[in-house]
């Protein structure tokens, strides 16, 4: 099969490329490198087609999507607070961009979509898990930007019968998230904090709970969202179904590290959930999906790379 994955030189798409890889499949690549870095793919490079251009180019998105089978659409503008300070480029990027994808995957007759959604479009809804009928009720920009690029999905399925999948990731960490940008995802800052022995920074008390998901699971969910034969049109939450603290996590850190760091407490960040918690029967019973890889186990191993990636770093 031909897999077309938008954003597949960044953290989640990397990783879904080189598993597309192994599988035998073919793969093209679109990416601005905007936040992907053509290093992330250095292992898999001779075997895919990489194009870089950006998906609120609609040319360019109808040339990378010639002749695809399947499209997992994961380039997106990431971040809460980014979205807060520049509501409109999170816009273009998140909702004009997802609806070029979805426009030239209608003229090129693809099997499915898979859209790259999130758990920020529950918002507070305050009941704990998050069931996917809840009602979204998002509190961020970026929050929007992801529940408007499920319903133009959703859309596309009633007016273009175009098959399509949301899967509402929830807080995904592991190897090639990018620890260096102010809005990069808690776990590579906290893990590389660790490794520099800097001080991590906590906004708010540290008592807010996200269910961090390993990648690998969030991996699993994009090739069975795309295989599963009675998944289209559905949303599913990807998570693990448990969650923890910012505190119980710099605990952990603190015993893998084999080092005490003290967290610097700071504000909380505007438009930042308190409680994140994912019911995940959905995907378990449609998609077959199964968290293999829970979380102490995958801050280990995402701590290794980190530290494996800082070691390659000081022998060059
Ligand atoms: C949201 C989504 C997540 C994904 C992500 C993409 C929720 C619950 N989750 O993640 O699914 O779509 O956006 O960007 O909406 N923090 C610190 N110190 C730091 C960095 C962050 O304390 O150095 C805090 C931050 O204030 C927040 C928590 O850590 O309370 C998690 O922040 P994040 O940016 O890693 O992820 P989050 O939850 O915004």
């Amino acid at each position: 099969m031909r897999y077309l994955v938008t954003g597949g030189a960044g953290f989640i798409g990397s990783n879904t490329v080189d598993e597309l890889v192994r599988r035998g499949h073919s793969v093209v690549v679109l990416d601005d490198l905007s936040a992907g870095k053509e290093e992330n793919l250095t292992e898999v490079r001779s075997k895919i087609t990489f194009i870089k251009g950006s998906i609120t180019e609609l040319e360019i998105v109808q040339k990378a999507m010639l002749q695809a089978d399947y499209v997992i659409h994961l380039a997106a503008r990431a971040s809460v607070p980014r979205s807060v300070k520049d509501p409109i480029e999170t816009n273009r990027i998140n909702v004009d961009g997802t609806l070029n994808v979805l426009v030239a995957a209608r003229d090129n007759k693809v099997k499915r979509v898979v859209f790259a959604a999130s758990s920020s479009v529950y918002g507070e809804t305050p009941t704990l898990p998050k069931s996917e009928d809840m009602r979204p009720l998002p509190i961020s920009p970026y929050g929007v930007s992801k529940y408007v690029g499920e319903l133009y999905s959703q859309t596309f399925g009633r007016c273009y019968g175009l098959e399509n999948v949301c899967l509402r990731y929830f807080n995904i960490f592991g190897p090639r998230q990018d620890p260096d940008s102010p809005y990069s995802g808690v776990l590579s800052r906290f893990a590389t904090a660790f490794l520099e022995s800097t001080q991590p920074v906590v906004f708010g008390d540290g008592e807010q709970t996200r269910d961090f998901t390993y990648v690998d699971n969030a991996v699993q969910a994009n090739i069975l969202a795309c295989e599963a034969p009675s998944a289209s049109g559905g949303t599913f939450n990807i998570g693990t179904g448990r969650s923890i603290s910012l505190n119980q996590v710099l605990q952990m850190l603190q015993n893998i590290a084999g080092k005490k760091l003290a967290a610097k407490y700071e504000p909380p960040r505007e438009g930042d959930i308190r409680d994140s918690l994912a019911d995940i029967r959905r995907a378990r019973e449609t998609l077959g999906y199964e968290p293999t890889v829970m979380f102490e186990e995958g801050l280990q191993r995402t701590f290794a790379w980190y530290l494996a990636q800082s070691a390659k770093k000081v022998a060059n």
